[in-house]
């Protein structure tokens, strides 16, 4: 890759200034396939003087120069989308055929999506019909810097560049150390479709490094933030200082909760879902409730959907699961697993150590434990590994406090037939999402958690809203 080595800052590829060397490894073989460079602080703060530098005027851009830029983007993205899936699935393992479609595809999805919203939002509208004299003007919050991790790296720089490009912020893109060539690949798009010098920047870096520099920076106006709830953590106190906005997008546990009447192929789904990825989606169904009629054969049912979920190389076409992002993934989801055995859960597919045949690469086996209770470690953790978690549950109010007891409240799962139950429980459960019966939830619908899942929504028309002050204006004069 041509760029590998640079930033892309104010409209050029440049080479860094106080930048070190990091090794981009292929999970599936655990050979260096790239290097790249992680910035220092001069890097950092010439990224972000660039975006400071443009956003006058990107503000006062039209919004019809805006949507020719937004359709621009999206022409060039769909002629390098296998190119893009191709860097995903090298970087972090995603098996080539889900790569080119559910990888790099979310990119094009959201980018359709938010070029949608885009069409019809108002920037600027009457207090309400009649009150012409008060004017709401929603304007952008100015330099945005925007951290991203490797689980879903498309989906997440898309969520946050194509945003606060609409709406007229400049960004600085932060993507993780682990995923570092789809960022790249990315900010050729972006250069190709003719995005203004300065409005978009990116540069590679670490969380210690460029990551807290953006986010401790007085210059930086916003933080869009997706990863662990620990960055989460850290990146908010970094931030405090300049009172910045900081929104976040972090971990999750969903309760997956199949009820007697469900369809019957719900455990095959719910396995599937939680697997997908090899298991490294904050919205992943990781904690399987069944009602116990149904429950023993719940638990053989998953058993052999998880034996038959095949695991190889990124590189090979099919349907599989790859491995897992790195060496120190691998190592936090081998260790999760031993300690589910370790506190009494039932092992029931799956285990520690690599799957038979795969002797290289971060390669883990699918896994499923039955018979846990709500105070597991495996019940409470997010894992981000193919690893799934059942426990039996009595009553409707039950399953929707075990649902609700956890720290997490991104996404919850809800399995039944019945059409009341199913609109009474997907009003208890505390999550920014519910998905119902194996039906996702449409393109644009705004996606983020409650509780320590974070304070963002991402998406659509709330996407935008984001990234957006949102003024009062008494007296204005009728037009
Ligand atoms: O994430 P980190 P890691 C969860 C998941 C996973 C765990 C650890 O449970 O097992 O996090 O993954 C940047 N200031 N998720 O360690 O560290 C970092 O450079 C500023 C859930 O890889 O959060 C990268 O760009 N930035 C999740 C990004 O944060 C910092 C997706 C993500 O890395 C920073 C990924 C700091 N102090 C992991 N520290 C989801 N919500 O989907 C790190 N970063």
């Amino acid at each position: 890759m041509k760029n590998a080595e640079n930033f892309y800052i104010n409209g050029a590829w440049v080479a860094p200034q106080d930048g070190t060397r990091f090794d981009v490894i292929d999970p599936s073989t655990e050979e260096v396939v790239a290097a790249i460079s992680l910035g220092g602080e001069a890097d950092t703060h010439a990224a972000i003087a660039a975006a400071k530098a443009a956003f006058p005027k990107w503000r006062l851009s039209s919004k019809a120069e805006r949507l020719e830029l937004l359709e621009s983007i999206l022409d060039v993205y769909m002629r390098r989308s296998d190119e893009m899936g191709a860097a995903i699935s090298t970087e972090m393992g995603a098996p080539i055929d889900m790569s080119k479609t559910q990888q790099s595809g979310a990119g094009s999805g959201h980018l359709k999506a938010f070029i949608e919203a885009f069409k019809s939002f108002e920037f600027e509208e009457p207090l309400r019909p009649g009150e012409e004299d008060t004017r709401i003007i929603h304007e952008p919050i100015g330099v945005t810097a925007l951290i991203t991790p490797w689980n879903w790296p498309m989906n997440q720089i898309v969520l946050k560049v194509i945003p606060a490009l609409a709406t007229g912020c400049t960004s600085i893109l932060k993507p993780s150390e682990q995923s570092p060539l789809s960022g790249i690949l990315f900010s050729e798009i972006m250069d190709e479709a003719g995005v203004p010098a300065g409005v978009y920047n990116m540069l590679n870096g670490d969380g210690a490094g460029v990551g807290s520099t953006l986010s401790s920076h007085k210059d930086v106006d916003m933080v869009s933030f997706t990863g662990s709830t620990r960055a989460g953590r850290l990146i908010t106190k970094a931030a405090a200082d300049t009172i910045k906005r900081v929104s976040l997008e972090l971990g999750g546990k969903g309760a997956n909760i199949v009820f007697a009447d469900a369809d019957e192929k719900a455990v095959k789904q719910g396995i599937i879902r939680c697997f997908n990825n090899t298991g490294q989606s904050c919205n992943a169904p990781t904690r399987m409730l069944v009602e116990r009629s149904r429950y023993d054969q719940a638990v053989e049912e998953a058993k052999a959907a998880a034996e038959a979920t095949s695991v190889n190389a990124a590189s090979e076409s099919g349907r599989h699961i790859g491995p897992l992002v790195s060496k120190m993934q691998f190592d936090k989801v081998q260790d999760l697993i031993q300690q589910g055995i370790d506190e009494g859960a039932r092992l029931v597919a799956g285990g520690v150590g690599r799957p038979d045949g795969l002797n290289r690469g971060y390669f883990v086996k699918p896994t499923v434990f039955a018979d846990c209770n709500n105070q597991m470690t495996v019940m409470r953790e997010e894992i981000f590994g193919p690893v799934l978690s059942m426990m039996p549950f009595d009553s409707e109010e039950e399953a929707i406090e075990i649902a609700n007891d956890t720290d997490y409240g991104l996404t919850n799962y809800i399995q039944t037939t019945d059409p009341e139950r199913a609109r009474r429980v997907a009003r208890a459960v505390r999550s920014g999402m519910v998905d119902m019966n194996g039906k996702g939830r449409g393109a644009g619908a705004p996606f983020g958690g409650m509780k320590q899942s974070g304070n963002g929504r991402e998406g659509g028309r709330w996407g935008l809203d984001e990234f957006l002050e949102v003024r009062a204006i008494g007296g204005w004069p009728a037009e």
